[in-house]
């Protein structure tokens, strides 16, 4: 099995974090997005898609899609639990994962690629080019602002995102915070609830992953 992985990428580094913290070592082979490789050839015949993480089983199926392929490591070792247990333990951590993708981890998306001059012409991965939409790196940084409010709200009545175990919620949280620096949006030290948590979670030994 192999990771196809790119240090500075915060969707390859969830699945790094996920990997750390299940004790998982894989074989890396580094994707240098810096210098455009996911577009050439040889990375292209591996991932059409031209995007990491991507996961190459020994049998030669491949997985992309960050989430998946944690699903995917997740059924190979299943402790410590980190997608939820039980009925409702899944769909609360389930909950909180999508609440931070789509409100935490997109929202850095759209404000990191549609503003900073290296993904001029790229504002999307994959193999269409997209232009920038300055406007969109707007609504953006908007939108991380009012996920960290949210984070900060949430993390008042409890010590991790999904409740009181560490989950996969925690870790695309970080990522994406982590991320929004890029844009130069930063949590507020007045939201003392996410600077608690956020020292917690980068204090793991997984967060330098
Ligand atoms: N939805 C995909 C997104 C993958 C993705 O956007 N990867 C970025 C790095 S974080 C990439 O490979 N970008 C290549 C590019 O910008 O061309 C996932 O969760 O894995």
């Amino acid at each position: 099995m192999k990771l196809y992985d790119f240090k500075m990428a915060p969707n390859a580094r969830r699945v790094r974090i996920f990997t750390a913290e299940k004790g998982i070592e894989l074989e890396t082979v580094t994707v240098d997005l810096a210098a455009r490789e996911q577009m050439g050839d040889d990375f292209k015949a591996v991932n059409a898609r031209m995007a990491v993480p991507t996961l190459e089983l020994d049998d030669g199926t491949i997985i992309t899609e960050s989430v998946a392929i944690c699903r995917y490591l997740d059924e190979i070792q299943p402790e410590p639990v980190l997608f939820g247990e039980g009925a409702k333990g899944k769909a609360i951590v389930e909950m909180w994962h999508r609440r931070c993708e789509l409100e935490g981890q997109v929202a850095c998306g759209d404000a990191v690629r549609n503003s900073i001059e290296f993904f001029k012409g790229r504002a999307v991965t994959g193999p269409t080019n997209f232009e920038q939409i300055p406007a969109l790196a707007e609504r953006g940084k908007q939108r991380i602002g009012w996920f960290f409010e949210m984070l900060d709200e949430r993390l008042g009545d409890s010590p991790y995102i999904a409740g009181v175990d560490y989950s996969i919620a925690d870790i695309c949280a970080l990522v994406a915070i982590d991320f929004a620096k890029a844009a130069k949006v930063r949590m507020s030290e007045d939201a003392v609830n996410l600077q608690r948590w956020y020292a917690d979670v980068s204090a793991r030994p997984s967060a330098t992953a």
